[in-house]
């Protein structure tokens, strides 16, 4: 298994390669390097005997239906997917997203002429992060029906023509009635797991989030000559408000709070800033507590606003809810590490994963690998070999306990 773990680690390195920017890993929703990415793993499919294709919202699937060792093998009737995200953030990592893809590519490819009664579809989606449109979830959100027509008919709708493929066609994308299961490998984007000493972690809960834009609106002045009281400087009321929110999250257990992105106009040393958009990414395991905090800072803002004569508008990009995976799936997963003799360590994931928009349609559950150094979002993201061989040896447990039980 170390041999094709290191495969998988190699095409992980070398899809990353596949980039808009070139010398760092940028691959946004149905970018032309995502063809690339879609040549390369369709190549390994299809040399599997696996048939490949790509669905109107870019996602790229790939289906095991027969075994080759077995002449009368009746098309199985069950079907589990296993599939993560194709894109990135800027200047990302490697594996993020691309090494849940490419392990289910590599489970079929250890199936050999095993023939478990499960048709296995890979899936790579074509968006998760949310970079492109500032809206994550794309990809997986086609497969259960909640891509909106405001979506399809705006830049999403364009892109995926772009891409030499029709919006109209997205519902035929939809989850098939034979799936029994969904199983994300991911990376745990944290230090929890390299703390402990563990190769795998076992999710149970995905934290829920909420991703807005705060747009603060002052008037841009001379910096010479307009007297520090008779300014409205949308940076100064930013940076207050910033200073709230990582309070607030600093002094809430479970809270994160991240304001990532900022952009000030005119933008210029002698000018009091005008106007400055500034995103909140704000997440907890708990959604009233994280509702709480954000109506918090909605607060603050606007009271912030007020005193500076600065006038305030919220534009709420995604509302997501924490998502727990299915207790029984979770189970089979719980037996799978454990019949291959590794520890157990059950975890919530603060990050969001295409796992939480399946879930609630579809049996899910999810295995973390250990994230050395706990980074991610960031070139210096990696795995461990051992590791990635770990998750193969469960993921073939998983997929025989699967079969095995009455789902
Ligand atoms: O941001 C996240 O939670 C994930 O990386 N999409
Ligand atoms: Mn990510
Ligand atoms: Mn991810």
């Amino acid at each position: 298994m170390k041999t094709l773990a290191e495969r998988v680690i190699a095409c992980c390195r070398e899809l990353a390669t596949f980039t808009e920017e070139p010398g760092s890993t940028t691959r946004t929703f149905l970018s032309l390097p995502m063809q690339d990415v879609h040549h390369a793993l369709r190549v390994w499919m299809e040399r599997l005997g696996m048939r490949v294709s790509v669905d109107a919202a870019g996602n790229l699937r790939g289906i095991r239906r027969l075994c080759a060792s077995r002449k009368n093998y009746r098309q199985a009737s069950r079907r589990l997917l296993i599939a993560s995200h194709l894109d990135t953030v800027p200047n990302a990592g490697a594996f993020d997203g691309i090494l849940g893809v490419v392990l289910g590519i590599a489970l079929v490819e250890a199936l050999a002429d095993q023939c478990p009664d499960l048709m296995l579809e890979v899936i790579g989606f074509s968006e998760e992060e949310g970079v492109k449109f500032g809206v994550p979830f794309i990809g997986s959100r086609a497969l259960v029906g909640t891509l909106d027509h405001a979506l399809i008919n705006s830049g999403v709708g364009h892109a995926i023509r772009a891409f030499g493929l029709d919006p109209a066609d997205i519902p035929k994308a939809r989850l098939t009635p034979d799936t029994i299961g969904y199983l994300e490998f991911h990376i745990e984007q944290g230090p929890v797991l390299e703390s402990l000493g563990f190769p795998l972690g076992i999710v149970d809960a995905i934290a829920g989030q909420s991703r807005l834009m705060f747009t603060f609106t002052g008037a841009a002045n001379h910096a010479g000559t307009t007297p520090m009281n008779l300014r409205r400087d949308a940076i100064a009321a930013a940076a207050e408000w910033i200073g709230c929110v990582e309070a607030l999250a600093g002094n809430t257990p479970g809270l994160v709070a991240t304001t990532g992105s900022i952009s000030v106009e005119p933008n210029a040393t002698n000018v009091i800033a005008g106007l400055v958009r500034a995103t909140l990414d704000i997440r907890h395991p708990l959604d009233e507590t994280r509702e709480a905090a954000l109506n918090q800072l909605t607060t603050s803002a606007e009271q912030i606003c007020q005193r500076r004569g600065i006038t305030l508008a919220r534009e709420q990009r995604l509302n997501q809810a924490a998502v727990s995976m299915n207790p029984h799936l979770t189970g089979l997963l719980t037996q799978a590490v454990t019949d291959a003799g590794f520890p157990i360590h059950r975890i919530i994931s603060g990050a969001g994963h295409d796992a939480m928009i399946i879930a609630p349609h579809v049996p899910a559950a999810m295995l973390f690998l250990r994230s050395p150094g706990g980074v991610s979002h960031h070139p210096d993201e990696s795995v461990i070999t051992e590791d990635v061989a770990a998750a193969l040896e469960v993921g073939l447990k998983f997929i025989y306990l699967l079969e095995a039980a009455h789902v």
